[in-house]
């Protein structure tokens, strides 16, 4: 049986207990949010939010979601009537039917569809989730104009590309046709992500129209928000598993861990979703969470994308399951990270630190390093390289967090040397750096850290820098076949 809404009531009338199905009527359900980004963890996180607000209140929050290139899900869903399966795999898995997404576009080939759902006087609400790529900024954190797809967009703007154009583009419309701006959520893993969509979606507008980057300025609410929950790509398994637990084929389902969390400012007047009602934290403080959240898990997260890819390991769960990497991890923690982090008052940070290592070792999930090591020179900055910089600013040494940014240097080393694909927005300007290299610890990392964009250009803390990731760089070279060695 495969899963539409035709068979939903056959799967409801198996009465299995660990399977959660739509509560609401869904053919009455209109859309009233427009999410821009579809992947794994759109329909993992929001739309499960959502979904629950949805089986519990009601309303007409259903979701319009914009893959921006991809149509492999948009085809699957299809032929299931946009329904999916959440598989929540920890001890006791756990099976929710999300009926949220009524409506799938690709924004690459369906543009005008795509523009008149933002423009319509239902759609209240724009989320995003489009990597920390996507809000094209420059490492000062403004827009960054000399991005291909932004400069695509300024040149042509009634069919945009970037998910920057295409909401200056609705918002420019609902601006000339007097109608009600949408609020607009930012749902990446970057710190003060809202705010930094603020300025990238005004600061495009101000090359078209002032008067209309005023008026964005002043009506769009841009919440900042913090977004937690492991989703590894969905593989076979997972489809495998739906069809032997549930009886039903389902072709795109996502899988993820059972914790879940969001955080979003309360800074939106207009009518939300009753997320509030079912688990998501309204507060001003959310730059706190989010603080907390990047350094520890995603810092985490990263240090072992590096560390385990350049041992050998495939997943997380390696990677943790060795012993070495989780010490080292929990050194990493508690003599350098967790002192740089100002946490919300409501968390206690070591238990903090401890479940998330905690969620790292949950074996059944299967969460690829390869996965988590994208893009690597938007990440590392934020995860490793700032709380580096802050403990060298208060003249503090950082071996390990130096340790994690060697191997990422080393990670990128290794591919250029193996000619494979470097996954990252700046991978030609990262290839001619690592072709340079000697396999001389203090040449290499000069080199790196002098000219590579993403640091500044202090020189003061750069010497300091390349102090500490050499020293680093030097203990992963020196033994080159056993990395783990350089952890202790
Ligand atoms: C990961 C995140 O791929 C990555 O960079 O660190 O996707 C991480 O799994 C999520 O932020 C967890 O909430």
């Amino acid at each position: 049986m495969k899963l539409n809404n035709q068979s939903l009531q056959q799967i409801k009338n198996k009465n299995i207990v660990n399977l959660r199905l739509p509560q609401y009527n869904r053919t009455e359900l209109n859309i009233g949010i427009v999410h821009l980004g579809l992947g794994a963890f759109h329909r993992s996180h929001q739309a499960f939010y959502t979904e629950q607000a949805l089986n519990q209140f009601g309303g007409d929050w259903g979701i319009c979601a914009v893959s921006m290139r991809n149509k492999t899900l948009q085809s699957a869903l299809a032929t299931q009537d946009n329904l999916y399966t959440i598989a929540e795999i920890d001890q006791n898995p756990g099976y929710q039917v999300i009926g949220a997404i009524k409506e799938v576009l690709v924004a690459a080939e369906q543009i005008e569809q795509v523009l008149d759902r933002l423009t319509a006087s239902s759609t209240k609400l724009v989320t995003l989730t489009v990597t920390e790529k996507g809000y094209c900024l420059n490492p000062k954190g403004d827009l960054d104009i000399k991005n291909e797809l932004i400069q695509a967009d300024l040149n042509h703007l009634s069919a945009p590309k970037s998910a920057i154009g295409i909401i200056v583009q609705a918002l420019k419309l609902r601006f000339e046709s007097d109608l009600k701006p949408f609020n607009i959520i930012a749902c990446d893993n970057l710190p003060d992500n809202g705010k930094k969509l603020k300025n990238a979606v005004t600061q495009f507008a101000n090359q078209i129209d002032p008067a209309l980057a005023n008026w964005i300025e002043n009506k769009v609410a841009f919440p900042c928000t913090m977004v937690d929950s492991i989703t590894p790509q969905t593989d076979d398994s997972t489809v495998k598993l739906i069809q032997t637990e549930l009886g039903f084929e389902d072709l795109a389902p996502v899988q993820r861990e059972s914790f879940t969390q969001w955080v979003i400012e309360d800074c939106i007047k207009d009518e939300l979703p009753n997320w509030e009602e079912v688990g998501v934290i309204f507060t001003q403080d959310v730059a706190r969470y989010e603080h907390a959240k990047l350094r520890v898990l995603n810092g985490l997260h990263s240090a072992m994308a590096y560390i385990g890819s350049v041992a050998g390991y495939e997943t997380v769960y390696e990677a943790v399951s060795d012993t070495k990497i989780k010490s080292f991890l929990q050194r990493l923690l508690q003599d350098e990270i967790l002192s740089t982090i100002q946490a919300p008052k409501e968390l206690n940070l070591n238990e903090y630190a401890d479940s998330i290592i905690k969620r790292f070792e949950n074996p059944n999930i299967k969460h690829y390093l390869s996965q988590i090591a994208f893009d690597g020179s938007i990440k590392v900055p934020v995860r490793s390289i700032t709380p580096l910089i802050e403990r060298i600013k208060s003249k503090k040494s950082a071996p390990l967090l130096s340790l994690v940014v060697a191997s990422w240097i080393r990670f990128l080393r290794l591919k250029q040397q193996a000619k494979s694909q470097i996954n990252d927005p700046i991978a030609i300007e990262l290839n001619t750096l690592l072709a340079q290299f000697r396999e001389d610890a203090n040449h290499d990392i000069e080199l790196f850290i002098q000219q590579c964009s993403i640091f500044s250009k202090e020189s003061a803390i750069n010497n300091e820098l390349i102090k500490q990731v050499s020293l680093a760089y030097k203990k992963v070279l020196s033994d080159e076949q056993n990395i783990l060695n350089a952890l202790s």
